[in-house]
């Protein structure tokens, strides 16, 4: 008989080739050794320590799916998925930072830029000296990106930028700006802008009093008429396809960074269910605790198989988007469930920081709703199948 191992029931370390399971051991030696110890006071504090992108530049853990001639390491998206979700099991927070970095500003600029950007921008981004961040959201377009207001106004030596931006990760720490607006010159095509801090009449002020997230800055973009030269502009991409493709590339490495979190999640209640007594007995000897860790168990187990297939999928050039709609959508939702049933295992306790299932739980709610709600990749989805779009 096969021997059955609790927490690796399909046995997914087995499909990871070497080179995949030492960037992932150095994604958690790094995570546990490093952030884990300073996750529940930068939590409650609401702190940011923006070492931390120089700590995982320094290990390759950014843009590591960039190839060496600007600094990464050209690994797989299965080793960047990996990477997620050992960042994640500490921190939703944390994975975010890195993610923002990785997808949404080192991406943009390798796929969408000017040589003369990439030589620019990527080695200090990939290093993790220069923090990075991505506007697309703003006050009155959030799951509709295309009803934006920022607007990039044609003048003699490039573009003024007007508007502001949401809900923006990284931004108050931010050197490099990866902003989208509708472009006047363009025929009002949505295009990217690499903007630099320091630039006048650019500013991101810090949004406080996050429920959610505390350990990732979060802030908005003000656009109070930006000049910046024609080499801001990423030249090769037009419309809303830019950012959605970065996006792709985030959405997917959620989609594994979600499962690690619900580990975490998994395995303190099972350990706590293993310490418990109540009634003369451990709680994990209790028939509702056991059917808990079973479905936690199991959608952690076919979350993966699903988020390591897609990343194979990508791997081979043959993603589709709304493949990674289902596993963005579906872990985000699964693991939601499994931190809010931890929290509940752990009576009492579990609303203590020190046990850290709480933390989780509610980080997870931010990243059921960023890079497209729960509801709004269900509606993807549905289009895909019928045919109709539902979304207005
Ligand atoms: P739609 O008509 O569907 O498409 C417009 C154009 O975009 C193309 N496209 C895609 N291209 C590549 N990948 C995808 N996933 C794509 N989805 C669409 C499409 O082919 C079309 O191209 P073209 O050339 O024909 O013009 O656009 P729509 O306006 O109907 O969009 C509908 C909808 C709801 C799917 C979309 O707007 C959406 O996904 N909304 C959610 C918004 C969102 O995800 N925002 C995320 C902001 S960033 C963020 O949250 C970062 S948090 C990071 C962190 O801290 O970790
Ligand atoms: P809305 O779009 O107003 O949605 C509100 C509710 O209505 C949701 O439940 C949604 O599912 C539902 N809904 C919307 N449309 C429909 C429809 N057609 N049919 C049915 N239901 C619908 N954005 C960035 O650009 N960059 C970032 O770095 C970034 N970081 C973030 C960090 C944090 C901590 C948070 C909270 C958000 C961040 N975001 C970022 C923004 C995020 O992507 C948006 O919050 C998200 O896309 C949802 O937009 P919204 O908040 O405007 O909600």
């Amino acid at each position: 008989r096969q021997e059955f191992q609790w927490d690796d029931p399909f046995l997914l370390e087995e499909q990871l080739s070497e080179d995949e399971r030492m960037i992932r051991d150095t994604a958690r030696a790094y995570a546990q050794e490093k952030l884990q110890p300073r996750v529940i006071e930068a939590y409650r504090n609401e702190a940011t320590d923006p070492s931390i992108f120089r700590e995982m530049g320094e290990l390759g853990l950014l843009g590591v799916t960039v190839p060496d001639t600007y600094g990464g390491v050209g690994a797989s998206y299965v080793a960047y998925g990996l990477v997620a979700r050992e960042v994640e099991r500490v921190d939703s927070g944390y994975r975010s930072m890195m993610s923002v970095q990785s997808s949404l500003v080192i991406y943009p600029i390798h796929a969408y830029g000017s040589e003369a950007q990439r030589q620019k921008y990527l080695p200090k981004l990939i290093s993790g000296e220069w923090i990075g961040c991505f506007g697309l959201t703003e006050p009155d377009a959030g799951s509709d990106p295309g009803g934006m207001k920022t607007r990039a106004v044609k003048t003699e030596g490039g573009y003024r930028l007007i508007g502001s931006k949401m809900w923006i990760s990284n931004a108050p720490i931010a050197d490099v700006f990866v902003v989208w607006a509708k472009s006047e010159a363009h025929g009002n095509a949505i295009r990217g802008f690499v903007l630099e801090k320091g630039t006048k009449g650019l500013s991101a002020p810090k949004i406080g009093g996050k429920l959610s997230l505390r350990a990732s800055i979060t802030g908005e973009i003000v656009l109070d008429n930006v000049e910046v030269g024609e080499d801001a502009l990423l030249p090769e991409v037009e419309g809303l396809k830019g950012p959605f493709g970065c996006l792709n590339r985030a959405r997917y490495g959620i989609s594994w960074g979600v499962l690690g979190s619900a580990e975490f999640c998994w395995h303190a209640a099972r350990q706590y269910g293993l310490d418990r007594k109540q009634f003369g007995r451990p709680l994990a000897q209790t028939q509702l605790f056991q059917k808990k860790l079973a479905d936690m168990q199991t959608e952690i187990a076919l979350g993966l198989q699903a988020s390591l297939r897609v990343g194979q999928l990508m791997d081979a050039g043959r993603m589709a988007p709304e493949m990674i709609s289902i596993v963005k959508r579906n872990n985000c939702g699964k693991a939601l469930d499994i931190a809010r049933a931890a929290r509940d295992m752990h009576g009492g306790n579990g609303i203590s920081e020190e046990y850290q299932v709480m933390r989780h739980m509610v980080n997870l709610e931010t990243v059921n709703t960023y890079e497209g709600t729960h509801d709004v990749h269900a509606l993807i989805l549905g289009r895909a199948q019928t045919g109709l779009q539902a979304f207005f």
